[in-house]
């Protein structure tokens, strides 16, 4: 066993057996009441789920295991005259809980170029879906056909003990988020690049053999890629991606089929698609007022006539947040650190300017503030990924690491299968004459 995992084992025994006692000293306590509108508007706020990887604050935005987006800067290793944190020690930070070394992200980085390798049947499953399927279509079938590998789902059939699935977990992990870059670059140079693929780059880190495979060896390219791995990593339990993985796993379904799953909800626009949604929205801007860079009072127009049109404006808003969210901020001060005159980039900055006030003078909207989605675009497509479509396998590749950590951690804490409670709408109206009582099933 490597020494991540035994570190990783002892600790999940430490917090099992504090877990337990919490159920059995506290398991009563109620965390809080829901009410009918949290039922039916999406279970805001309900604490229903326990996430050990990060914890959102609504205000302060997310803290990885206690750390901020700006501490993860400073902290994490970095690669060799590079000044973003390396991905792979964010992921060590999430599964194991502390700080890792120099040596703990080089573990990691030569664990993973070593499971890298990718069968061809999964590419000849990408290449069977035609040229003009979406990327996150591509990207999820390659996940379901790397499913065959899967060591927890064999090790079931073979009749495990359910207190070794941790361990089967871990290895699917490992092998995924390994396997995952090239995937994704698979799937990018197919739909992009004549199907003319790149080799990896076994010398590489993580992010740098990504942005090798995608065809960008610009060092620029690899810090944002570094950048962007990091901090679309996680964003607590309760998004659609983490949670959609945790449910499916829930269901003891391996890591394959609870990832894909959750892919399936980064795909929407409310979601993780609201990254090729917001360039989309700029350039369509752009090219309606002829080019260039338009003055605030025409981008203010073009905000009201999203609005009036009945369409939301990607890259702002979020069901959590209610400030800018950090993630917006360290893609904005890598801008301003790299490419600050970019035309792009600065039409980001006075969207920035314009949006909010006009979202909230629409009274409704409870956070007007840009999420992550609102920059990362104009970052790519100053280094040359302009496909703006294949921006949301990007997002995808990052979020394995926090919801793939997130996974060994249920299993090592043997969490349970998830199914909350459903009622009718003729339940609710009785429920509010007060003529049935709320009660578990
Ligand atoms: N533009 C226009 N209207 C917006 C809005 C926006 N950016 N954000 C919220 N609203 C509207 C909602 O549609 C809702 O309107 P109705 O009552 O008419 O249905 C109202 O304001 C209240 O919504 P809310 O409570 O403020 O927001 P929700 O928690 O319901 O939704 C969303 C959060 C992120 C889905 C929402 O803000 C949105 O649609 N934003 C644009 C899409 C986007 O950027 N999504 C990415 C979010 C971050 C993420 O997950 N990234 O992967």
């Amino acid at each position: 066993m490597g020494y991540i995992k035994e570190k990783f084992k002892v600790k999940a025994d430490e917090l099992s057996a504090e877990v337990k006692d919490l159920i059995k000293n506290h398991g009563n306590k109620k965390l809080d009441d829901v009410t009918i509108a949290q039922a039916y508007q999406g279970m805001r706020g309900i604490p229903g789920l326990v996430t050990e990887t990060s914890l959102l604050d609504a205000n302060e935005g997310i803290r990885f295991r206690g750390y901020s987006i700006p501490e993860l800067r400073d902290n994490l290793p970095k690669a060799p005259g590079g000044a973003e944190p390396l991905p792979e020690g964010l992921f060590y930070l999430m599964l194991i809980g502390e700080l890792p070394t120099e040596a703990d992200v080089q573990y990691l980085s030569g664990m993973w170029a070593r499971r890298s390798h990718v069968p061809n049947y999964v590419f000849d499953a990408i290449e069977a879906l035609p040229i003009t399927a979406h990327p996150m279509t591509m990207f999820t079938v390659g996940i379901m056909a790397l499913q065959t590998e899967s060591d927890f789902a064999k090790a079931y059939a073979e009749g495990i003990n359910k207190k070794d699935y941790w361990s089967h977990m871990y290895e699917d992990t490992m092998n995924l988020i390994a396997r995952l870059p090239r995937i994704a670059a698979y799937v990018y140079r197919r739909k992009y690049k004549e199907g003319k693929h790149i080799q990896p780059n076994g010398m590489l880190d993580w992010s740098a053999n990504f942005a090798h495979m995608l065809g960008y060896d610009d060092e620029g390219f690899k810090e944002l890629m570094r950048l962007y791995m990091t901090i679309h990593s996680d964003h607590e339990g309760g998004n659609v991606s983490a949670h959609t993985t945790h449910l499916v796993g829930s269901a003891l379904s391996d890591a394959y089929l609870s990832f894909a799953a959750g892919m399936n909800g980064l795909a929407g626009p409310l979601h993780g698609l609201a990254n090729q949604e917001v360039i989309r929205w700029i350039l369509s801007m752009r090219e309606e007022l002829g080019g260039g860079i338009p003055t605030k009072s025409q981008i203010e127009q073009y905000v009201r006539k999203t609005l009036s049109d009945g369409k939301v404006v990607p890259g702002y808003g979020h069901a959590v947040l209610r400030k800018t969210d950090p993630r917006f901020t360290a893609q904005m001060e890598f801008a301003k650190k790299h490419l600050p005159d970019d035309e792009l980039v600065r039409i980001v900055w006075m969207v920035y300017e314009t949006v909010p006030p006009i979202l909230q003078d629409l009274g409704k909207v409870k956070n007007p503030w840009p999420n992550v989605d609102a920059h990362s675009g104009a970052l790519l497509v100053h280094y040359g990924l302009v496909e703006y479509e294949f921006y949301t396998v990007l997002f995808g590749v990052s979020r394995a690491l926090g919801v793939l950590a997130s996974l060994c951690w249920d299993r090592a804490l043997g969490l349970s299968l998830e199914r909350p409670k459903s009622v009718t709408t003729e339940w609710m109206k009785l429920f509010a004459e007060g003529k049935v009582e709320a009660s578990a099933e």
